[in-house]
């Protein structure tokens, strides 16, 4: 049975993959090329630097180190002033209402995030509140679909793995949930997240009982 939840934060909590999708566009057509909104899907889950390097192959450009440090530093603060637009009102829809029903029957919930600002964006909608611990960018080693994200946050919140339930929008993030052996619930399409147990579109009328 499911003693603990643990979200992803982009795509699952709140919609930043717009930001990053635009900020990375931007960093794209500095560099002389575009980036599609499909290209971009290959990037959710995906730590930043991972992220760059992937766009740098897109667009068949080579940079030295120090010039990579310094695109994704600028990419970062772009999308960080972007994101300054965030209020609690950009909450996805039923998340919170599922979020209370947790903290009502006492699971303990944790956040497994690739992102390293996460703590940020949390604080500015108002959710950091919600939760017992925070896996992020700045804590892990291995990024998704690697399941060390997850395994600490079980291990957070002294939960077997088999007893935690992911929620996740990235098919690297569904795969970081399975491979850490707990129950993935996929919020999107069935058809990319084929590997999830569950596929939800969002939280809206989801409820704790949906998981059993
Ligand atoms: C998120 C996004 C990714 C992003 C990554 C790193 O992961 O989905 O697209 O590249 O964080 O973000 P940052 O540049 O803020 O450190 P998640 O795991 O929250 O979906
Ligand atoms: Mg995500």
């Amino acid at each position: 049975s499911i003693k603990a939840c643990l979200f992803d934060l982009d795509g699952v909590i709140v919609d930043t993959a717009k930001f990053h999708y635009i900020a990375w566009r931007r960093l794209a057509n500095d560099l002389g090329f575009d980036l599609t909104l499909e290209q971009n899907e290959q990037l959710k889950g995906i730590s930043r630097m991972e992220s760059l390097d992937i766009i740098l192959s897109i667009g068949g450009i080579t940079l030295s180190k120090e010039e990579r440090l310094a695109r994704a530093t600028e990419k970062n603060l772009r999308y960080l002033e972007l994101c300054k637009q965030m209020t609690p009102n950009d909450v996805l829809p039923g998340v919170r209402t599922f979020m209370d029903e947790l903290k009502q029957l006492s699971i303990p919930m944790g956040l497994g995030s690739a992102s390293k600002n996460a703590t940020i964006i949390l604080n500015s909608i108002d959710m950091l509140r919600y939760f017992d611990t925070i896996v992020d960018g700045n804590r892990i080693t291995k990024g998704k679909p690697d399941p060390q994200v997850f395994l600490m946050g079980a291990e957070d919140l002294q939960t077997k793995p088999e007893n935690c339930a992911v929620f996740e929008d990235a098919v690297a993030g569904i795969q970081s949930a399975k491979s850490a052996g707990m129950l993935a619930v996929g919020i999107g399409v069935k058809t990319v997240l084929a590997e999830a147990d569950i596929v939800i579109a969002g939280f809206e009328g989801f409820k704790f009982a949906d998981l059993h």
